[in-house]
């Protein structure tokens, strides 16, 4: 078998999203994500130009191979735009070309289905704590809470989902400029968490995401003022490509830590796994490089009893989200899958055979990775300029969002 066509399809039926398709010349078709919001182009770009033509002929069985080539041969490797799209797409032609559906090829399923969370967020407390009732609703076992700060007209993971919980995605041609106020947060996220504790109850698994705003030691501040709520986790708490920083936030508190959707290789973990300063890696499929490292990450996280966590906002487009639901049936130390959905458009879009309910995700038994995407439908939603918020203090300086 061969590859004889790579086709980069850019979409945005309410957000943008970046597909790689490969077919071969037995007729299979393999899918693979591609989407890396605020800088899609560069993706469509780097697979288009100098990617593609380099798949064509290729046998799409050799995943490894194929891995390997793309990452030496880069010479520049590393980085987000490099690792994207290929590997899914060759593992989904290789598992449709067995009949099987991924996790078989993965070694089988470890569990019967995989539990999630959800997204909550309110601009208050009251809202908050309204917008947990939904996720509970719909039967998430674990909610992230992320709420406004007084004083701050608006900040990250606030509004990302409308009243029924859609993500209201951020589609502004130029990034907004958001006010941050570190202080006002960390004096703010304790009574958050005093609140929502005391609404609904001691065992509700409660996770937050800092998103890389703070110092190391206002993240040691922040973890040992929730140790009292027994958080199931807090996110990205100080920015962690001085992974050593971690080393302070880990002595301080006892708090879980999650870290990495923004990584791109193993070695943006090395200190953090072997000196055990997390408790659980955030990569997804779309910006690690595919399957192929993600397991090895996985199975290297194990040796430290570090669990998965996959990365799935909703600008992990169903290609991307559907390999990762493979991959949390079959490995060992699944920890936890983020699934804040889709639109239904977008699902539309992208037909994927994974299920959510009660909370819950399972891939389905469709061959491959269970997605097919509708070209005719996809074009009718044609890209459009999309950048994240950035954050300034209130003297004017530049701060991570
Ligand atoms: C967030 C993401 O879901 C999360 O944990 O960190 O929503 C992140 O803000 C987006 O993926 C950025 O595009
Ligand atoms: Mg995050």
């Amino acid at each position: 078998m061969k590859i004889v066509d790579a086709e980069v399809v850019v979409t945005s039926p309410g957000r943008n999203f970046v597909t790689l398709k490969l077919t071969t010349d037995e007729g299979l078709t393999g899918l693979g994500d591609a989407t890396l919001n605020g800088r899609e182009l560069a993706v469509v770009s780097y697979l288009t130009d100098h990617v593609t033509p380099l798949l064509i002929g290729l046998d799409p069985h050799r995943v490894e191979d194929t891995w390997q080539s793309l990452y030496r041969g880069a010479y520049w490797r590393r980085g987000p735009v490099t690792m994207a799209a290929v590997d899914v797409a060759l593992w989904d032609i290789k598992a449709k070309a067995a009949g099987l559906p991924l996790y078989q090829l993965l070694g089988g399923a470890s569990r019967e289905r995989i539990g999630t969370y959800g997204h909550a967020n309110g601009r208050d407390i009251p809202e908050l704590l309204d917008s947990v009732r939904a996720r509970l609703a719909e039967g998430c076992p674990a909610v992230r809470i992320q709420s406004g700060v007084p004083g701050l007209k608006a900040v990250y993971g606030v509004s990302d989902t409308d009243d029924t919980g859609a993500p209201v995605l951020h589609q502004q041609a130029r990034p907004l400029v958001e006010d941050w106020d570190t202080a006002a947060y960390l004096r703010h996220v304790p009574t958050v968490f005093e609140a929502v504790r005391a609404e609904f109850g001691a065992e509700l698994p409660l996770l937050h995401d800092s998103h890389h705003r703070l110092t190391p030691v206002q993240a040691a501040r922040l973890g040992k003022d929730l140790e009292p709520y027994r958080p199931f986790w807090l996110e990205d708490c100080t920015p962690a490509e001085n992974q050593e920083a971690l080393r302070l936030v880990r002595r301080s508190t006892t708090t879980p830590l999650a870290v990495g959707e923004v990584f791109n290789t193993v070695y943006d973990y090395q200190t953090l796994v072997t000196e055990q300063l997390i408790d659980y890696v955030r990569s997804a499929v779309t910006h690690f490089g595919g399957v192929t490292p993600l397991r090895k990450l996985f199975d290297f996280a194990a040796q430290y009893q570090i669990k998965s966590a996959i990365h799935g906002p909703e600008d992990i487009s169903p290609v991307g989200m559907a390999a990762a639901v493979h991959l949390d049936l079959a490995v060992h130390n699944f920890g936890i899958q983020e699934y804040s959905g889709h639109t239904p458009l977008t699902d539309e879009v992208f037909r994927h055979a994974y299920t959510f309910s009660d909370g819950h995700l399972h891939p389905g038994d469709a061959p491959g990775i269970g997605v097919e995407l509708d070209e005719e439908l996809a074009a009718a939603h044609p890209y459009s300029a999309a950048y994240l918020p950035v954050n300034r203090l209130h003297d004017g300086t530049v701060h991570d969002w």
